[in-house]
């Protein structure tokens, strides 16, 4: 009797051992546990993005984590990669295939290597305002365009904001496009920013974000162009001298997830991190409207010497050829119908 509850004791034990190791093992990165609570699973993802952890990126992804973690009573555990410590943001999209990371807040900047119809958003002065940019990326226009992801393996949850983009140099005041020739400008891996930039007489030169502050500082550049919150955040005051507001395009964000990563989980864990990213995102679109309001003053203060009322008419002229090059591309009706939206 003895012999036989030792056996017994021992295969408990053995039993018991071995759901522990199981449990542990699957609620490392995206995957989930099996332990759930109401259908939740318990998983940690892992967040990358380019900019600094004061950011108006940082800020949205706080909110984020903040909603998925209280929408999942703690199931999910969000952990955010600031500073291009994953990657660049080409890089980490071709890391949500392989695994080395779960989601990215990525802008529309490398989507010309992987799914270009997206990239329409990129033209030069597409947009009005902010205003008229989340109509139409809100709307059918923008869910539509998400929707061309999938066919790509990747899964938009919702549209975020990185913002107007500017030119930063350290040569020469720039007041009209004549003023960028000759320039040596960084440019996202974006096929129609280089393009606009060639025919404003620009030499622009494609980079990933981590690359770029050492290259202003080196002078392997002479300039770049980035939101307002971006050249604050990404202190590029201390490696620019001049800032002109350009608005020259309008440049939206995209919170990304694996397509089968994202089709594997339940109803409930999709619709949560829906959710969770529209509203975060919403939130992350008022937190570059503030920080714009807040860091263009202080930009000059740091001893840029930034210009704000430039004539824009010459360069939207100057780059009538982009959209003359790309309305084929992506259809006369599409871009008429994102320029008339209201
Ligand atoms: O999306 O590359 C850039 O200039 C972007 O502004 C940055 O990666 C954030």
């Amino acid at each position: 009797m003895k012999k036989i509850a030792g056996i017994l004791m021992s295969l408990i034990m053995v039993f018991a051992l071995a759901a522990c190791g199981e449990n542990e093992s699957a609620s490392s990165s995206g995957s989930d546990s099996g332990s759930d609570s109401g259908g939740i699973e318990k998983m940690t993802l892992k967040v990358g993005h380019t900019l600094s952890d004061t950011s108006h990126y940082q800020e949205g992804l706080k909110k984020f984590k903040e909603l998925v973690e209280e929408k999942s009573d703690g199931q999910i555990t969000v952990e955010i990669f600031p500073n291009g410590s994953l990657g660049g943001e080409r890089e980490m999209i071709e890391g949500l295939d392989i695994g080395t990371v779960d989601m990215v807040l990525s802008s529309t900047g490398p989507m010309s290597g992987f799914a270009p119809e997206v990239t329409v958003v990129d033209l030069p002065f597409l947009f009005r305002d902010a205003d008229h940019a989340h109509k139409v990326l809100d709307g059918e226009i923008g869910q539509d365009l998400l929707k061309k992801l999938e066919s790509e393996g990747m899964k938009g949850l919702s549209w975020w904001e990185n913002g107007f983009r500017n030119v930063t140099n350290n040569v020469r005041p720039v007041e009209k496009p004549e003023d960028l020739k000759g320039l040596k400008l960084r440019t996202m891996e974006n096929e129609i920013h280089m393009a606009a930039f060639e025919e404003m007489g620009a030499d622009p030169t494609p980079m990933a974000f981590p690359e770029l502050f050492t290259a202003l500082q080196q002078g392997v550049v002479d300039g770049e162009e980035n939101p307002v919150p971006v050249i604050w955040s990404s202190r590029f005051y201390e490696v620019q001298d001049y800032l002109t507001m350009t608005r020259h395009v309008y440049n939206p964000s995209i919170m990304l997830i694996s397509k089968s990563k994202f089709d594997g989980y339940s109803e409930e864990v999709q619709n949560l991190l829906l959710e969770s990213s529209k509203e975060a995102g919403d939130y992350e679109r008022q937190v570059v409207q503030d920080m714009e309001d807040k860091y263009l003053s202080q930009l000059e203060e740091k001893g840029m010497n930034v210009i704000t009322d430039v004539d824009l008419e010459p360069f939207e002229k100057a780059v009538q050829p982009v959209y003359d090059k790309y309305s084929e591309q992506f259809g006369k009706d599409l871009i008429e119908n994102i320029k008339n939206t209201k």
